[in-house]
């Protein structure tokens, strides 16, 4: 099995905890910046972007689709609750994380660069992130994982998505934007080597992303 990853890619980082945590051994494929925009990969994934899991020749983009396929596949650990509560619960979790955080941060991401920065972008991105951090903090439990008392999808999703906040708020003076709850989940859930490891690859991934760009 390969996964076509980019370190950097909170899509991809979130599939690869998926994989640490249930200890599949993948390839990891590295796909250079604009690597997804080729022929090549394109066959694979019209999609053009990162991540693509092959499994045997079965080509699957879409992080939220891989990472149901390899819950299908590979069964234990499972990261999904059994309780159809708490599976909803997880999958609210993922949304927040996958929609309402990583949209305001990808715009603020584009602001990052002082000399050509959009202040009303900037507030709209810092308002709209808050309060998406304001629904975390409603749902999240606080503990070492998101809910319950083991690794979800949700934690996967949430963890590089929260290292994204912790690197891109400081840029704008707000290193202090994660409620109480969010910020105690995300130091404890930084004690599983498997997050750990993540954000190990994200801090190294953002750093070689800054010294190129500087
Ligand atoms: N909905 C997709 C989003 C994937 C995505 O946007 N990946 C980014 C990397 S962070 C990408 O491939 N960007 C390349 C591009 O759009 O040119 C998923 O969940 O896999």
């Amino acid at each position: 099995m390969k996964l076509y990853n980019a370190d950097l890619s909170p899509y991809a980082s979130r599939v690869r905890m998926q994989l640490y945590l249930k200890g599949i051994k993948a390839e990891l494929v590295a796909v250079a910046a604009g690597g997804s925009h080729t022929a090549e990969y394109a066959k694979m994934n019209p999609l053009e972007k990162i991540p693509t899991l092959d499994d045997g020749g079965f080509y699957l983009p879409e992080s939220s689709a891989i990472m149901e396929y390899l819950e299908d596949t590979h069964p234990t650990p499972s990261l999904r609750p059994t309780d159809a509560k708490e599976r909803a619960k997880m999958r609210v979790l993922f949304n927040i994380a996958d929609q309402y955080l990583l949209t305001p941060l990808f715009e603020l991401f584009e602001q990052a660069n002082p000399a050509t920065r959009d202040a009303k972008k900037v507030d709209a991105g810092i308002t709209d992130l808050s309060k998406a951090l304001g629904a975390l903090e409603h749902f999240v439990s606080g503990g070492k994982y998101a809910q319950g008392s083991s690794a979800t999808l949700a934690d996967c999703a949430l963890v590089p998505a929260l290292f994204f906040v912790g690197a891109i708020g400081p840029f704008f003076g707000q290193s202090n934007l994660m409620g109480p709850k969010v910020k105690a989940y995300y130091t404890a859930i930084q004690t599983d080597p498997h997050a750990a490891k993540v954000v190990q690859e994200l801090g190294t991934a953002l750093a070689d992303y800054m010294k190129q760009g500087a």
